[in-house]
């Protein structure tokens, strides 16, 4: 079965989405746990995997397996054909300029390492400051910690209201000519803010500071064209998106990337090396030392032929329809706090419950099937500007429904009757 296949069946005639045939690509959805239904809300740590890409992975192990970028036999030939040909098909989906301009990393953690490394080190000195903002994962903050002590710059912080929203005001003020980049996070993970960041970008441009954006919570879910926002760094992950864990990617402007550093040395990123000296090979492969997780590259263009096939722009409007139907069901609730109500949402719903500590609301959920994350969700800065220590999260995705989301509800009504 091939993505277009199913995809004939999954988007009704109206246009609209059918989400049970969607569901059907998800072989895992049909699990039960402790004898229910899986509810699988945990999207935003990792999201599940279609039929057609598991499809693609076992038909690439089991006839297309060799190295790539080094064989003239057939095998390496087919393999390096279909992993550049993803990264064709990453290029297309985000429309990046240049296929040149699509490094393929671990995930978002090592893209974004990889600009701390390859642009930090290089043209981040003593005094520069680095704009982050008050929302960010620890994977967008620990680099540019580390950064920051290695040369002995300065993080400066865009706070948030309690909505969650990010402070324009307070971001224009930060400028001065000691800031050398900006590194934001598109969507937030802990709340699901979608910060405005075309507009970020051309502030920051204004002032001559290009821009780094951590793209794991947005890309899974909306249409991103790099090009548009004028990004010169946007980093994400496959897993996030219906793909394979082990790769992610780094857009970088082709000007920019060219000018960096290769983080790590090894094959495949050299063009000669002798013990006096080494070239360098061209973008992206300066980047891309030793043999990459072959098969999760080309799993990762498969799961870009699913989604588009599907529309990024019908998987956002479902999934603010969840978002809308559970932020109503839960303003219901007695108790409950949600934490992250900015006018610009992405399907993340936090909340905490008075008298309840969140993993014990994540135990009772998953009682019956209902998988949520409960902790500080790796944003331990968000939790201290709220003032709590943890929130329960249920993150939404393209096969979940409108009863997933009255399963959450049923639950949190259990959770309150055990706990009065
Ligand atoms: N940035 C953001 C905004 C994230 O949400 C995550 C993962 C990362 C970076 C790191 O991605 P990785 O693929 O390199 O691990 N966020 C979460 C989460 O919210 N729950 O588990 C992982």
């Amino acid at each position: 079965m091939n993505a277009s296949s199913s995809v004939l069946h999954a988007i009704k005639p109206d246009g609209a989405f059918d989400v049970e045939r969607i569901r059907a690509d998800f072989p895992i959805l049909k699990l039960k746990v402790n004898g229910k239904p899986l509810v699988y809300l945990d999207n935003a740590a990792s999201s599940q995997m279609p039929q057609q890409v598991i499809d693609r992975l076992v038909r690439y192990q089991t006839a297309e397996h060799a190295n790539i970028h080094r064989g003239v036999h057939y095998l390496s030939e087919t393999a390096t054909a279909a992993y550049e040909g993803a990264r064709v098909k990453v290029q297309r989906f985000i429309n990046a300029k240049e296929a040149r301009e699509v490094i393929y990393t671990r995930g978002t953690t090592d893209s974004l390492n990889l600009v701390m490394h390859g642009y930090g080190r290089a043209f981040i000195g003593a005094g520069d400051e680095i704009i982050v903002s008050q929302l960010e994962h620890h994977s967008n903050i620990v680099p540019w910690q580390m950064l920051c002590e290695e040369k002995g710059a300065k993080l400066r912080v865009i706070p948030c209201n309690d909505a969650g929203e990010l402070l324009l005001d307070e971001y224009r003020k930060l400028f001065n000519s000691h800031t050398r980049l900006v590194a934001v996070t598109h969507v937030s993970n802990a709340l699901g803010t979608i910060n405005p960041v075309k507009d970020m970008i051309a502030t920051a441009h204004e002032h001559g500071v290009p821009v780094l954006l951590d793209g794991a919570q947005a890309i899974p879910h909306m249409k991103v064209d790099v090009q548009d926002l004028d990004c010169d760094f946007y980093a994400f992950s496959a897993h996030k998106m219906c793909g394979p864990t082990g790769i992610g990617i780094l857009y970088g402007k082709a000007a920019l990337l060219e000018k960096m550093k290769p983080f790590e040395g090894g094959g495949d990123m050299i063009l000669s090396v002798t013990f006096e000296k080494t070239t360098y090979n061209v973008i992206p492969h300066k980047f891309e030392a030793g043999t990459p997780p072959i098969a999760a590259g080309i799993g990762l263009g498969e799961t870009i032929d699913y989604l588009e096939s599907l529309g990024m722009d019908r998987i956002a409007e479902h999934e603010h329809n969840l978002i809308v139907y559970a932020t109503e069901a839960f303003k219901e609730l007695k108790d409950v706090r949600i934490v992250g109500t900015a006018r610009e949402k992405a399907g993340v719903l936090s909340f905490t419950m008075k008298g309840v500590h969140p993993h014990d609301v994540g135990t009772i959920l998953n009682e019956d099937g209902v998988a949520v994350r409960t902790g500080h969700h790796c944003a331990q800065p968000v939790m201290q500007r709220f003032g709590i220590p943890a929130t329960a999260r249920a993150s939404f995705y393209l096969y979940n429904t409108m009863s997933e989301v009255d399963a959450l509800v049923a639950g949190i009504h259990k959770v309150r009757k055990i706990f009065g």
